[in-house]
């Protein structure tokens, strides 16, 4: 396949927009090459500005879990977009969704709308900083929740819990109160819970990790934050950007039987367009503003045509739950298929997935943190994107992200991409 009008697009887009995107990941940084502009998608496919049809297992970073461009979900935008998009004020569309998320969604009694997961997850810390009144925060090495100062910050020099900022521009003030340990391991958490006592208002995590490919919670990992968290008077917020209405209808909660205190979504929520949300039980959610005293605000929040996209997603979920073992299904064929071709040639691999989230690393060791997805080989990973480029799959330009499975794939679409690992790998 070639793709000389996407490369000839990206030098363009270079003059106009820093590194020609608009969100770092899209630029091929991580994998080499330059990204893949798309001009159109329909179900389970792109097609690019040089004709080419791709299988997507990137789906927008999660959001078309039923395909591109579903049908009732076009047809819920266009129809609203024609009675106005935005308002500024209340409309009924926002009470219906908050509804229906909060009768699919366990243990939350009122939600609020923004417009994207860093939006959901800085206003879901800033909530439990302030129905806490304490400053410091936990989070994990790898996981992503957004771009807010509080989250992006890596783990300092010497002790594993001091959080340093990873980017310019995050200050030390801030990063002072984030502190970090690494993924699936309760002892570290412990250990800040003793060395800062009475200070911590939450964690925060993915319950699914889906920012260092997808690592599933340990066995008790889960149970054992909320315990904490209970036994400290700490909030426990789960960022279900990634995994919420995909794991299930409920969630990651619903999937492990773990109640968090603060929920955050986006994503599938708004059925592809602009949509965040985050969520809790009344007296948690009563502290923000205007009946409470945690400002948070936004001018496109809960906008009718967000709202529209978002009700048509959830309402099409929350009648057809078929669908959730159906993608689950899908993503085991996928899981087994490439498996089978990897051992047959030898490759060391880890394949992790939950539900409908996968990803494969080139390891022999299990993955089940940061350290461990990095130990995996990068190149090899490069090879295995830029040959699947090749054959006209399109999984996500890094080793540190998760593939999201829609509904829209066939069983020939997975089993193409089958061959193709198997064709891929035979040459290493
Ligand atoms: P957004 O602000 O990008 O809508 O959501 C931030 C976010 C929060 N929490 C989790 C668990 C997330 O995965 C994300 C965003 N996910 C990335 C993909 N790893 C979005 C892709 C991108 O940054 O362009």
């Amino acid at each position: 396949m070639q793709y000389k009008r996407s490369s000839a697009l990206f030098s363009e887009a270079q003059q106009v927009i820093p590194g020609g995107v608009n969100s770092p990941v899209r630029a091929f940084k991580g994998v080499g090459g330059h990204p893949v502009f798309i001009n159109s998608a329909k179900g389970a496919y792109l097609f690019d500005e040089d004709g080419n049809k791709l299988i997507d297992y990137i789906n927008s970073w999660g959001p078309m879990i039923l395909g591109h461009a579903f049908d009732p979900v076009v047809d819920a935008i266009t129809a609203t977009a024609k009675k106005g998009t935005s308002f500024g004020a209340p409309t009924v569309l926002e009470t219906e969704i908050a509804q229906l998320a909060v009768s699919m969604v366990p243990n939350i009694d009122k939600i609020r709308f923004v417009n994207s997961g860093t939006e959901a997850c800085m206003s879901a810390v800033r909530l439990a900083r302030g129905y806490t009144s304490r400053e410091k925060i936990i989070k994990f090495a790898g996981c992503y929740h957004g771009h807010s100062d509080s989250f992006l910050i890596q783990a300092g020099s010497g002790a594993i819990t001091l959080g340093v900022p990873n980017s310019p521009g995050v200050t030390a003030g801030t990063a002072k109160d984030t502190l970090l340990a690494d993924y699936n391991n309760l002892e570290q958490v412990k250990a800040i819970f003793e060395a800062n006592k009475d200070e911590i208002s939450c964690i925060i995590i993915e319950p699914v990790a889906g920012n260092m490919g997808c690592i599933p919670p340990a066995s008790g990992f889960l149970e054992g934050l909320r315990s904490l968290c209970d036994e400290h008077n700490t909030l426990l917020i789960f960022d279900e950007v990634m995994t919420g209405f995909r794991l299930a209808k409920g969630g990651a909660q619903e999937l492990y039987g773990v109640n968090a205190d603060i929920i955050t979504f986006g994503k599938v929520i708004g059925g592809g367009l602009p949509v965040g949300a985050f969520a809790a039980r009344e007296e948690i959610m009563n502290y923000l503003a205007p009946i409470g005293p945690v400002y948070q605000a936004g001018t496109l929040s809960g906008n009718p045509l967000a709202m529209a996209a978002g009700i048509t997603m959830l309402n099409e979920l929350n009648e057809k739950p078929e669908i959730f073992s159906s993608i689950n299904i899908k993503t085991k064929r996928l899981h087994l298929g490439m498996q089978a071709a990897l051992i047959k040639h030898n490759i060391p691999h880890t394949i992790n997935r939950v539900g409908s989230m996968i990803s494969v690393h080139f390891s022999n060791d299990p993955v089940v943190d940061f350290a461990s997805a990095s130990a995996a080989s990068g190149e090899r990973f490069n090879l295995f994107f830029h040959g699947l480029l090749e054959h006209g799959i399109y999984i996500a330009p890094s080793a540190f992200e998760t593939w999201f499975i829609s509904d829209a794939l066939s069983n020939e679409d997975i089993d193409n991409t089958i061959a193709a690992v198997g064709e891929i790998v035979a040459a290493w």
